[in-house]
């Protein structure tokens, strides 16, 4: 394997925190530079290098590249769509600014891929909501989902007019019980699991036949390194790729959740995001993923409601 140095901007987010750990598996501790806007504590600062970097900094940006010279970068930093709604503005400049910060540094710097996760938050209201293709209308109503259309549009400008390789996948609901999610609509699918375990009941901000497209954060590491380790001429679509492992209901997982934790009881009070959650997709066909770089699911949700409770309940007995 060549030598790389990976720089992560935004590493302490919910995909951040575990795309980090499993990248150092790969290449090495010490080439695996985990960055974000804070100074943070445990793993990420303790096992390698880490850097406190505001993306939107560029003068602090240029000091770390000069510092690592990463071969290749994944930005991750940005306000996911609940946040974003509640502060359009600053979802507008964080996700765009630093996006443009990252693909200006490699276009100038010749850093050789950037990763930048996309999102279904692209799709809107006139997308066709199930198995919702890779090219199709979209027309999305969140300050999130117009941030990650514009983005992916930049992203296949800077692959065709320079040459940035850059990848990036559209995330689903991504559940994991290593990190917790940070201000997404989809954040009642990890939440779910945890307050089954402590409480044994769980009111959901979505209603009750509300389905969503979700990934198991195993599912989702290994589709995004396959991506970035699959030869270029491999990778045909340069804006951003359909990926998806599963789609459920709060009722669906309540039910799956039910299997290991008899008597779970779920209630419903839906809030701002039940809006959200109605204009994307409730299914994902990433059938161009799969032909192109191989991209298949491992996770259904019984098999991943099982590992998330088994690890979850470990979690919670450690720390008793
Ligand atoms: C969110 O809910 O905002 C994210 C996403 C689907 O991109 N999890």
């Amino acid at each position: 394997m060549s030598q790389e140095t990976i720089l992560i901007i935004g590493s302490a987010g919910q995909l951040g925190t575990e795309l980090c750990e499993t990248l150092r598996g790969i290449y090495g501790n010490q080439n695996v530079i985990a960055s974000d806007v804070k100074p943070v504590s445990g793993p990420l600062s303790e096992n390698g290098p880490f850097e406190v970097l505001d993306i939107l900094d560029k003068q602090r940006f240029t000091e770390v590249l000069d510092k690592y010279k990463p071969t290749q970068v994944y930005h991750l930093a940005a306000l996911l769509s609940a946040t974003a709604e509640k502060n359009p503005k600053f979802g507008w400049t964080l996700n765009m600014d630093g996006l443009f910060h990252v693909l200006d540094a490699a276009k100038e710097r010749g850093i050789a891929k950037v990763y930048w996760p996309s999102s279904i938050a692209v799709f809107g209201p006139n997308t066709p909501r199930v198995n919702t293709p890779q090219h199709c209308v979209m027309d999305p109503n969140t300050i999130y989902g117009i941030t990650k259309l514009a983005g992916e549009r930049y992203c296949e400008y800077y692959f065709e007019k320079y040459g940035v390789d850059v990848r990036s996948i559209r995330y689903p609901g991504l559940i994991g019980y290593k990190s917790a999610p940070g201000g997404g609509t989809t954040d009642y699918a990890v939440d779910i699991y945890h307050q089954a375990l402590l409480k044994g009941q769980y009111e959901c901000f979505l209603s009750e036949e509300t389905e969503l497209p979700m990934l198991y954060m195993p599912d989702a590491l290994r589709a995004t390194i396959s991506l970035m380790d699959a030869p270029a001429d491999r990778i045909k679509i340069r804006s951003s790729y359909n990926v998806a492992g599963m789609s459920f209901t709060p009722d669906q997982i309540a039910a799956a959740i039910r299997k290991e934790v008899p008597g779970f009881e779920i209630s419903y009070a839906p809030d701002y995001r039940q809006k959200i959650a109605d204009s994307w997709p409730k299914s994902i066909d990433d059938s161009v993923a799969a032909a192109e770089w191989d991209w298949k699911p491992e996770f259904d949700l019984d098999k991943m409601s099982a590992d998330m409770l088994k690890n979850l309940r470990l979690q919670y007995s450690d720390k008793a």
